[in-house]
């Protein structure tokens, strides 16, 4: 596994020194930006008698309360625009579950560092102009068929939008185009294997080399049977909505951590129960703040994701500081096909319906190579006097779920007290998916 070439040399392979100066030079602006044109950080600053003069090291950030997800969804389309509306030339949303989701903005300058960043994690994965890349993330409000495919562009590799088309229809593009690269969810690029085994196709008679697949959580254990399956060498790279989508951090050849784009965003980890910082390479909650976002900057952003961060020296020469793979979060958010789902947001959903009782589980596991969702709901005093009156809630249930998760779950209806386990309420998520 040689090395590959590196798209941003200036930046990427920068002595640490300097990329702390320019963090500090860049977050004094952000902060700045921040003060002058959002009302919530102007609120936060005044609040503490901070003026974005107080910040001369990048160690004051702690000064500052987190912003959280419940910040954003409250600012709710527009509340967090650090820019006039005619600035913003485009917007992206979090795959949330709830009615109010968490919106992004982009100028034009966002939208080339996004370019520039994704790009970066594609060459340091080993893609160049030579690979024809099939992207299979979505395309929409969901960042990451966008940001992939501007980023593949921006390298000059042959993109192939398929976006979410049949699995037969994503082999035969593979054929037919003799794609090189496979760019989407790791979960989806299971499928993708499958469907190369039912069709009878030999993978090594494919194109493929490598793959960059992100966006949910996967294993070692996962990438091996990718990589087995499929014949490529699979790479992580990670990102969420908040911080512009993908391209915050993505693996190099070789393969120990995903280099984050510390010249973009300052990342602190902390103990997700007291807010305190975690001594340098212990795990703990990510937390970031943006460096150069001029539509939406965030401060102190609680990612919910738990890693590590290890800023030792990498062989392929990127100064950068490597996170560690991110497989649980601090809250209890799952991902299920790439669609965030937040426990809470099924239990207000079910709060509506009188048959409902409080407690529900929910229990994921993987099917087939798919995950599969089943919502257990124990009914409240409720004794339906006909099968049909059962079958009634079954559906309202359904359909309201339907709704609030944009897909159909599995459902289960317990009588009350069925999610009891020796007197205690059963644990709200089981998740059975390989750990
Ligand atoms: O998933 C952005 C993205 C698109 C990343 C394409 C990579 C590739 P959200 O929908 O806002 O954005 O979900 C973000 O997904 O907080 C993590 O919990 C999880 N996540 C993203 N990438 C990875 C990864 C996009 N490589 C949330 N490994 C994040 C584990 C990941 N979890």
């Amino acid at each position: 596994m040689g090395d590959s070439p590196i798209y941003n040399p200036r930046y990427e392979t920068m002595p640490r020194p300097e990329l702390e100066q320019l963090q500090l030079e860049r977050l004094q602006a952000t902060v700045n930006r921040a003060y002058k044109n959002v009302p919530l950080y102007r609120g936060v600053l005044d609040n503490l008698g901070l003026q974005p003069e107080d910040f001369q090291s990048r160690d004051d950030l702690r000064k500052l309360p987190f912003t959280t997800k419940d910040d954003l969804r409250r600012a709710y389309p527009y509340g967090l625009l650090a820019v006039p509306l005619r600035e913003v030339v485009r917007f992206h949303m979090s795959s949330g579950t709830t009615g109010s989701p968490t919106v992004v903005a982009y100028t034009a300058n966002d939208l080339q560092h996004w370019t520039d960043l994704v790009a970066r994690n594609l060459v340091a994965a080993g893609i160049t102009r030579e690979d024809v890349v099939q992207v299979f993330f979505g395309y929409g409000l969901f960042s990451g068929g966008f940001g992939l495919h501007q980023g593949a562009e921006a390298i000059g590799a042959s993109v192939l939008p398929v976006s979410s088309a049949e699995l037969i229809q994503q082999v035969k593009m593979m054929q037919d185009f003799r794609t090189t690269a496979l760019v989407g969810m790791p979960s989806y690029a299971l499928d993708i294997a499958a469907a190369v085994e039912e069709e009878g196709i030999d993978p090594h008679s494919l194109s493929l080399r490598l793959g960059c697949f992100g966006a949910e959580p996967w294993s070692e254990r996962t990438r091996e049977e990718i990589e087995r399956r499929l014949g490529l060498l699979a790479y992580d790279n990670y990102g969420l909505s908040e911080m512009g989508g993908p391209g915050v951090s993505g693996e190099c050849v070789q393969r120990h951590g995903m280099h984050l784009a510390e010249d973009h965003y300052l990342v602190e980890v902390i103990d997700p129960a007291t807010g305190e910082l975690v001594p340098d390479g212990d795990e703990g909650e990510l937390v970031f703040t943006t460096l150069t976002k001029e539509a939406t900057p965030l401060l102190r952003y609680r990612s919910g994701d738990l890693s590590s961060i290890d800023t030792a020296p990498c062989e392929c020469g990127r100064t950068s500081a490597r996170m560690a793979r991110v497989w649980h979060r601090s809250d209890d958010m799952l991902i299920l096909h790439g669609i965030n789902v937040f426990p809470a947001d099924v239990g207000e959903a079910l709060a509506e319906f009188p048959e409902a009782g409080e407690r529900f589980q929910l229990v994921v596991e993987r099917v087939g190579g798919r995950d599969q969702l089943e919502v257990r709901i124990e009914l409240s005093g409720f004794v339906p006097d006909t099968n049909q009156e059962l079958l009634r809630v079954y559906e309202k249930l359904t359909r309201r779920l339907e709704q609030v998760l944009s897909f159909e779950p599995k459902m289960s209806l317990l009588g009350p007290r069925g999610l009891l386990e020796n007197g205690l309420p059963a644990p709200r998520v089981v998740d059975k998916r390989e750990a």
